[in-house]
């Protein structure tokens, strides 16, 4: 069985989570306090060098980086798959994938909001404010971009894909931290889309075992 060291509340294991679900594939849940530091243990650093979640075991293979984790599993589970195979569908949702984990989650990680107000003395409404400034930056061109795409169901298409592997917890964050989406009309409209599959409901934080309120 593999094994996935994630946090109930950590976007980038809900990710994963919801590539698993979609593929029903089964795996062990190894829990990983970021709220305690638990990834920054030497032992948890031995899986994942830079000491973040998720990390995946399957058998001989340990993988960190949730898009290459969903990647890899595409490849061995295909069905259904998850980064088309081809053309522009396949560009379409990289964009909006890399959009999310690239340009809105790495500014916003807890090591850096940790680093503003420990090492910088920035205060805790200043830390929101940041949050809220990259959250709603990084959604705007989310919104954008869907908007220029044809009506659909889920970001790109009418099958979810990467795009909302990485949508649905990118927006459940932003929501848990007071953003206002009031502008972002398609993104609602496939989180709620999407929020009322089995898959995705399975794989959210408050369904976890770790889950703390
Ligand atoms: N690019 C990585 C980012 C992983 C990541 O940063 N995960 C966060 C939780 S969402 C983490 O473990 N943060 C720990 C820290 O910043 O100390 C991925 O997509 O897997």
């Amino acid at each position: 069985m593999m094994k996935l060291y994630n946090f109930f509340n950590s976007s980038t294991s809900y990710r994963v989570r919801i590539a698993l679900a979609l593929k029903r594939v089964p795996y062990d849940y190894a829990a990983v306090n970021l709220r305690s530091g638990e990834q920054g243990r030497a032992d948890y650093r031995e899986l994942s060098p830079a000491g973040i979640v998720p990390a995946l075991i399957d058998g001989d293979v340990t993988l960190t980086q949730s898009l290459a984790i969903i990647d890899y599993l595409d490849l061995k589970y295909p069905e259904p798959r998850l980064i088309p195979e081809k053309g522009m569908a396949r560009a379409r949702v990289l964009e909006i994938a890399q959009t999310i984990a690239c340009e809105i989650h790495p500014i916003n990680n807890v090591r850096v909001l940790k680093y503003l107000t420990g090492t910088l003395g920035v205060d805790e409404a200043a830390k929101s404010a940041w949050y809220r400034h990259w959250v709603d930056e990084g959604l705007c061109a989310v919104e954008t971009l869907l908007a220029a795409s044809p009506a659909s169901l889920y970001s790109i298409g009418d099958r979810p894909t990467l795009a909302d592997c990485c949508l649905v917890p990118q927006v459940a964050n932003a929501m848990r931290m007071g953003c206002d989406l009031s502008r972002f009309s398609r993104i609602q409209a496939v989180y709620a889309h999407c929020m009322a599959e089995e898959a995705f409901i399975q794989a959210a934080p408050r369904n976890q075992p770790d889950y703390i309120e």
